[in-house]
């Protein structure tokens, strides 16, 4: 029998060591992980015992939300949002998940007993590099902005074994290193084998009768993979909605052949296996376009299959049919890379689960959008039937009857017009045949947008011009954003205190509030700390270049910045070519008087892509030379910072005072660094491209450096026959740097080595970088003068962040939730015991 004293006759009220949110309670919770889960004493923790966890006491604090918003959506039977993407470039979790939670202080202070300061803990994590650019990182904001909008949603996705290569400089040249990114395991995931689905690929279809008379097509595969998803909760900001990143990894069926190990053969035995796990192993490192390797296809069709199954075992769940599938799904395509979902919808609700055609075409086209993020037309993915129909077999014949069936009401629109036929075919048959993905994404999406006005714009004139045709009430823009708290809050410390401190925390939520700092450009004393902070922070950044690159920079220089993939169109040998004309000018006359700058450089190249890898190594030799020209004094200094990443990023856009958007017009289909850049104030130097157009138009002309060719006068150029020989017999400076160049003054006497680069530009220039050179040197003289007038500058630096609002993806996302989505949010309650959010 137990004594009267230990009956308990009120439940005691303890803080929960794995919810409590106060300093004391985390210190604590923090010990306690080091010990039961690290297997560490205090004394003998690694700073990455010690990051580890603390990454565990902060998901222990993430679970019951998880829980909860999951449980409600369940109970609720409430409309989600799926986020099919091939790249989710979250970055790292730890230092939003505390901004979020706003529990950033306590945990500061309660790691502080550690000896270490959080900022060191932060820069343990390794980042999850699950994506190239521009496009996994939008995955990335849209998940913030999701769960910050309180609607239901999940990120479907692959989980790569290793994500995009870490890049090394050697002698100046890229260098690939294999991203190991799960070597020391990751906190922030959870696997859920019991939820694993199978997935079917090669062998061949039969037709045959069903019991009741019905005649079917069922998929004889060659093989079968396993789909285990590994989970990653994604938080709101200051809410309790915490949504779900799921990431599918392969696995073979059955890992081992006894049959085959039995009959002696060890290899055949584990074969199935390497290369079931194959599938999942590596993201392709191509930002676009697109290589058309079947792995890649098999990674596309592997987890679109596993997210759509996923979708209805939860659907009928809840649901007696799939009738409704539609009214409960709505499912984004981020580009054509999960497009193969149309028809696999088609094969899961025909095949398996018996619908007739029509009705699984009517849910089917009304489940999925498609978001195109190019105007690249080789960057269009296209398939050759070959390959798709050894790999896909059933779902070949599913588009085949789609186009059919399409192209059977084309006819009846346009008689007698074959061209029409054959240019919106979803098979290409004009050479060796091919699937079209975007056709078959056009043709099974109830909605189609562009990233940005002018992109959406030259989709409906150019590249979709005769899907805009047939269905104009399907297209529309949806500018793209960032999120402020990763890319402000998290990121820019020093900032949000200032803004803070001015107008209060609401911008953060509500990003169009910045507008307030416009009463603060007149304000001396603001600018004068507005200046101060710009210093310091840039002088981080200085410590760091010359921590990773030993190269000295001075942080009252003005710092000119382009980060990003490295791609001709986007022009880095632009930038180069305004660098050299410096220099030139310099050697020249050694007293000119320049405004002296630091070229910042970062981004990585497609280890196949020669001109890209070549870009880079022209960047690392002009730097060579110039930061050792003793004539130039410091007054140019040119920085290639290696390993451009998320994390890499969130140091390098608050320092800028240049932001580099020089795409040649009509090719950028948005870009979301520029927005970064801009609400960090920096002020951008840009083509009439992508939103660079929409920025402007937000901050105003007179706060944007705007040189360049309009994509009218692209186009028109071109038409006219566009010969770049021209300008470099007319134009004498520009000469003088294309000369120097190919003459091996960069590279020791070389004359070859840069000689690709260089008549690639005098006598092809497809990017028209000359057709563009003298517009860009004159904008960049006046941005050097107006660098010069700090007080000014301060002015338009500010102005350009008070007038960002647009541009957070709260804003994308409203207008994909309303316009696309039709999905309501949704609020979670926490039970009583839970402590809210500080
Ligand atoms: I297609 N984008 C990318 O990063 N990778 C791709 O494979 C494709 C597009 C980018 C575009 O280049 C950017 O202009 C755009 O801002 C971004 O996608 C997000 O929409």
């Amino acid at each position: 029998d137990p004594s009267p004293e230990s009956t308990f006759v009120c439940p005691i009220i303890i803080e929960d060591d794995r919810t409590g949110l106060d300093t004391e309670t985390i210190r604590r919770a923090l010990r306690d992980n080091l010990l039961y889960i690290q297997g560490k004493l205090p004394e003998l923790a690694s700073k990455n015992d010690l990051y580890m966890a603390l990454a565990y006491t902060i998901r222990d604090r993430l679970l019951q939300r998880w829980l909860t918003t999951q449980q409600t959506y369940l109970k609720k039977d409430v409309r989600t949002v799926c986020y099919l993407s091939a790249e989710f470039l979250v970055g790292p979790h730890l230092a939003n998940n505390l901004i979020n939670l706003g529990i950033y202080e306590q945990v500061q202070k309660a790691v502080s007993e550690s000896g270490l300061k959080l900022e060191e803990l932060i820069a343990q994590e390794e980042e999850p590099g699950l994506g190239n650019g521009g496009l996994g990182r939008l995955a990335a904001c849209y998940l913030d902005s999701l769960s910050t909008l309180e609607i239901p949603a999940i990120g479907y996705g692959i989980r790569y074994e290793f994500g995009i290569f870490d890049q090394e400089i050697h002698d100046g040249w890229q260098v690939e290193i294999t991203d190991k990114w799960l070597q020391y395991g990751n906190p922030w995931e959870i696997a859920r084998p019991e939820a694993g689905v199978e997935v079917k690929f090669g062998g061949y279809t039969e037709s045959y009768t069903d019991e009741n008379g019905n005649y079917r097509s069922r998929w004889i595969p060659d093989y079968v993979v396993k789909g285990i998803p590994y989970d990653t909760p994604i938080l709101g900001y200051r809410v309790n909605t915490a949504n779900t990143m799921r990431l599918w990894k392969s696995e073979a069926c059955e890992s081992f052949d006894f049959g085959r190990f039995n009959r002696g053969d060890y290899y055949g035995a584990v074969d199935n296996k390497v290369h079931s796990e194959n599938i999942s192993k590596v993201l392709y490192p191509n930002d676009e376009p697109i290589q058309g390797k079947e792995l890649r296809l098999e990674q596309q069709y592997f987890f679109v299959s596993c997210s759509l199954q996923d979708m209805i075992r939860i659907h009928l769940h809840e649901n007696p049919s799939l009738n409704s599938f539609h009214q409960k799904w709505s499912v984004q395509l981020n580009d054509t890379h999960p497009s193969v979902g149309v028809a696999e919808l088609m094969r899961l609700l025909i095949d398996v689960h018996h619908f007739d055609w029509d009705k699984a075409w009517f849910i089917t086209q009304n489940t999925f959008a498609y978001t195109n993020h190019t105007l690249l037309p080789e960057a269009l993915e296209k398939w050759p039937l070959s390959i798709f129909g050894r790999l896909l077999p059933r779902l070949m014949e599913i588009i085949y009857e789609i186009n059919h069936r399409f192209l059977d009401k084309i006819r009846i629109i346009y008689p007698h017009d074959d061209g029409k036929i054959s240019r919106l075919s979803i098979i290409d048959e004009s050479g060796e045949k091919y699937v079209r993905m975007a056709h078959l994404a056009c043709v099974g999406s109830q909605a189609i947008n562009g990233v940005a006005a002018l992109h959406t714009e030259l989709l409906k004139k150019d590249v979709l011009r005769n899907f805009y045709e047939l269905f104009p009430e399907k297209f529309s823009n949806k500018t793209n954003g960032v999120t402020p708290r990763r890319w402000i809050v998290s990121s820019n410390p020093r900032l949000t205190f200032a803004i803070t401190e001015k107008i209060g925390e609401n911008w953060i939520k509500h990003l169009e509030d910045l507008r307030g700092l416009e009463n603060y450009v007149d304000d001396g004393g603001f600018r004068d700390s507005w200046r101060r902070i710009k210093y310091d922070i840039k002088a981080d950044l200085a410590n760091y270049i010359d921590k990773k690159v030993g190269i000295k920079v001075d942080p009252s220089t003005l710092f000119d910045v382009q980060v990003k993939r490295i791609h001709e169109y986007k022009r880095q040998h632009l930038n180069v070519l305004h660098i050299v004309t410096l220099y030139h000018r310099l050697k020249n006359n050694p007293n000119l008087d320049i405004t002296p700058r630091t070229f910042i450089f970062g981004g990585k190249a497609a280890p196949g892509y020669f001109m890209a890898k070549l870009i880079i190594k022209l960047i690392n030799s002009v730097a060579e030379v110039i930061d050792n020209d003793p004539t130039i004094a410091g007054r140019l200094k040119v920085v290639f910072l290696p390993d451009y990443n998320v994390t890499l990023g969130q140091r390098v856009y608050p320092a800028a005072d240049l932001s580099e958007q020089i795409s040649t017009a009509g090719k950028e289909a948005s870009g979301t660094g520029n927005m970064k850049f801009s609400m960090n104030g920096a002020l951008t130097i840009g083509t009439l491209d992508g939103a660079n157009i929409e920025i402007r138009e937000e901050v105003g002309a007179e706060n944007f450096f705007l040189f360049g060719l309009t994509t009218e006068e692209v186009y028109a150029k071109k038409a006219a026959g566009y010969n770049p020989q021209e300008y470099y017999y007319h134009n004498e400076e520009l000469r003088a740097v294309l000369d120097l160049i190919g003459s091996g003054f960069f590279s020791r006497g070389d004359s070859s080595l840069f000689r690709p680069l260089v008549d690639n530009l005098i006598y092809n220039d497809p990017y028209m970088l000359l057709a563009d050179y003298q517009s860009y040197i004159d904008c960049q003289e006046g941005v050097g003068r107006a660098y010069k007038d700090q007080e000014h500058w301060s002015r338009l630096a500010i102005l350009n962040v008070a007038r960002m609002g647009k541009f957070s993806s709260d804003r994308s996302i409203r207008q994909y939730c309303e316009e696309i989505w039709r999905v309501q949010p949704v609020k979670i309650e926490l039970p009583d015991y839970i402590q809210a959010n500080a």
